[in-house]
């Protein structure tokens, strides 16, 4: 059994609650410690309301359960963020220094802090982004990102904090609801689709966004939290690439299961946001670095998450 103890911060969110699960089975319930603003409906291992923005109490949770490592998810994502752009960057940047400092002291050994293919923006070259490219992002989320992932690196530099990071592009999933992001329609239309045969999407027919299955997420998350630290040459965010596609295309892999299935498209705000971020996503410094490849593309993806949505559904 492993001395680790793990504290997930965010942990009732789309990622968070599939993280437990994939962390229980390999740390034990006991050694994972789920927090977050509220109580779930159900509660497996150990839980803990914390306050990202509460420094002190997310310290006295970390010394009650002798905490070694910290997955921080809590966070205001593109959509949400730019309803409340000053809250958003007060969220994100003040969480991320809370348990950065945590690492800098000492209390912790391990941090992991997710990024977004966010940090781009309309100035960077949208097909095949590399690692290191322009980067202008034009929303508040995307800038609280970028900014995070310097102060990662910074920190990884300075003080010796090993701290770990993805950019993730839009994650779909059947076990949870997305939380108020730009790639959320890749979700809801799997949904709309079952129980209705119909989906208007928010983006418009030609929006080719990078997309990854959650598996593949978590695969990615946690082989490169427990790559050996010599392998993790980036201490910013690393570039992972699952599958790319618009929402035509989705459509089309589901009317494979569902003959009838209609879509149609009526854009807002969240248009502007898509159109700044790139189309696809190069990923071969993950690739060579800590091993990184996908298991899924789109057509497996829709197959998966449609028997899967039907078993739930019956
Ligand atoms: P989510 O919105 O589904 O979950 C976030 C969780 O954080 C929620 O349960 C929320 O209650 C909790 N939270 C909010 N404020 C908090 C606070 N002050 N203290 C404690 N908990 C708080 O988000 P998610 O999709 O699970 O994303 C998790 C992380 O991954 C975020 O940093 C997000 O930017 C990043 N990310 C997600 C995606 C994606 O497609 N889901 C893509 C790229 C990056
Ligand atoms: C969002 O749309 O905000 C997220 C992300 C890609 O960061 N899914």
């Amino acid at each position: 059994m492993s001395k680790d103890s793990i504290l997930i911060i965010g942990s009732n969110g789309q990622i968070g609650t599939e993280l437990a699960e994939s962390l229980r089975l390999i740390y034990g319930d006991d050694h994972v410690v789920c927090s977050d603003l509220k109580q779930p409906e159900t509660i497996k291992g150990p839980f803990e309301i914390i306050d990202i923005l509460d420094k002190d109490g997310v310290y006295s949770i970390i010394k009650k359960y002798s905490i070694t490592q910290v997955y921080l998810l809590a966070a205001l994502l593109s959509a949400t963020a730019e309803k409340n752009p000053k809250f958003a960057w007060d969220l994100n940047m003040q969480g991320l220094f809370n348990i950065l400092d945590a690492a800098k002291e000492g209390l912790i050994k391990k941090v992991y802090w997710p990024s977004s293919i966010a940090v781009f923006g309309p100035t960077t070259p949208s097909v095949l982004t590399p690692q290191y490219t322009i980067m202008e992002p034009n929303t508040i989320y995307g800038i609280s990102k970028q900014a995070g992932e310097r102060f990662c690196e910074y920190y990884f530099q300075k003080y010796n904090v090993d701290v770990r990071s993805i950019r993730y592009p839009g994650l779909i999933g059947y076990k949870s609801a997305p939380g108020g992001g730009t790639t959320d329609y890749a979700v809801h239309i799997y949904h709309e689709a079952l129980k209705n045969g119909k989906y208007t999407s928010f983006l418009s027919e030609q929006t080719t966004l990078p997309m990854m299955y959650m598996p593949d997420a978590l695969k990615a998350t946690i082989n490169l939290m427990e790559a050996p630290a010599e392998k993790v040459k980036i201490r910013s965010s690393y570039n992972v690439a699952g599958m790319s596609f618009n929402p035509l295309e989705i459509a089309e892999s589901i009317k494979k299961h569902i003959p009838n299935f209609e879509i149609d498209f009526n854009p807002d705000f969240r248009q502007a946001i898509a159109d700044s971020w790139p189309k696809s996503i190069n990923d071969a410094e993950a690739r060579q670095h800590w091993g990184w490849s996908p298991d899924y593309d789109l057509q497996s993806m829709t197959d998966d998450m449609i028997l899967n949505l039907r078993k739930r559904m019956q």
